[in-house]
C-alpha cells in the first residue's frame, strides 16, 4: 500500500497537529529547509503523536548525534538528505540501530512515553530509514546504496535532483535527463526489495508517481498548500490596487 506524508516546513505544534489529522498516513517535520528548531519539532512530533498519522524526521544532514536525538524525541521514522554512497547509507543505518546492529547511543526519552515500554525491543525493526537520493554522485551509487543492509528505501528530492542534473530547481519531470534518472532510482529501490519515494508537487503528480510505482508520496509542503489556499482564496475576490 502506497504510504503518502504530510511534509510539515512551518515550526508550529498546532499546524502539526491539523496536517496529524488531516488523513496522511505519516507526517514529517522538515529539519533541513522548515524553519523550524528542534525544540520546536518536539512540540510538533508530541502533537503529531496524538493524531493517527506516524510522525517522521528529515534531518539537516548526515549528523549521527542529531539522527540520535529526533529519535529519541520519538520519531517513528528518519529522511537523510543528500546521501552519496553505500558508506554514507550504512552510518546512516547504524545511527538509528542500537548495537549490535548499529551504534545508536541508549536513552530513548520520548520513544518510550510514545513508544512504550518496550520501545527498546522493537525499535531496531520499527524504525523506517529513507535515504535521499539528490545528488549526481547519489544517482551514480544508487543500486550499492538500495542494497545497503537495514535501508528501508530511497527518497527522490527532484529539485536538488533537477539542479545536480543541469536542468535546475523545480526541474521539468518530462525532460529525458530526469525521467532517466527518476526512473533509474525507482528500478533500482524496487529491485532491491527497497520502498521508493518522491516529494511532489500536488496530490496529482503524487497519484501518477504512485501509479509509476512509487510508494512513498509527499503531495507539497504545509507551507506551499498555504500560499496556495491563499491565491485561490484572494482570487474569487476583487481587490482594490492600494
Ligand atoms: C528536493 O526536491 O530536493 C527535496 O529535497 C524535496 O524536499
Ligand atoms: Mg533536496
Amino acid at each position: 500500500m502506497p504510504v503518502v506524508s504530510g511534509w510539515l516546513s512551518i515550526g508550529n505544534s498546532y499546524s502539526a497537529e491539523a496536517a496529524g489529522h488531516g488523513g496522511y498516513h505519516c507526517v514529517t517535520v522538515d529539519l533541513q529547509h522548515g524553519m523550524i528548531d528542534l525544540q520546536t519539532a518536539i512540540f510538533m512530533l508530541q502533537a503529531i503523536s496524538a493524531t493517527p498519522a506516524t510522525p517522521m524526521i528529515r534531518v539537516p544532514s548526515l549528523e549521527p548525534a542529531l539522527i540520535m536525538k529526533v529519535l529519541d524525541a520519538g520519531a517513528y521514522g528518519v529522511i537523510c538528505p543528500m546521501v552519496d554512497t553505500a558508506e554514507e547509507a550504512a552510518s546512516f543505518v547504524a545511527a538509528t540501530r542500537y548495537p549490535p546492529d548499529g551504534s545508536r547511543s541508549f536513552g530513548p526519552s520520548r520513544g518510550l512515553l510514545y513508544g512504550g515500554a518496550d520501545y527498546f525491543d522493537h525499535a531496531n525493526e520499527t524504525i523506517v530509514r529513507l535515504a535521499m537520493i539528490e545528488t549526481l554522485n547519489g544517482l551514480e551509487n544508487v543500486e550499492a546504496i538500495c542494497q545497503v543492509d537495514g535501508l528501508d528505501g530511497v527518497f527522490i528530492g527532484p529539485n536538488d535532483l533537477g539542479l545536480a542534473l543541469g536542468r535546475g530547481h523545480a526541474a521539468d519531470p518530462t525532460h529525458p535527463d530526469v525521467l532517466q534518472a527518476i526512473t533509474r532510482i525507482l528500478v533500482a529501490a524496487k529491485g532491491h526489495g527497497r520502498h521508493a519515494g518522491i516529494f511532489c508537487p500536488s496530490g496529482q503528480v503524487a497519484q501518477r508517481r504512485i501509479d509509476d510505482g512509487f510508494d512513498f508520496v509527499v503531495p507539497n509542503s504545509d507551507m506551499n498548500l498555504l500560499r496556495k489556499a491563499i491565491a485561490q482564496e484572494l482570487a474569487d475576490i476583487e481587490i482594490a490596487e492600494g
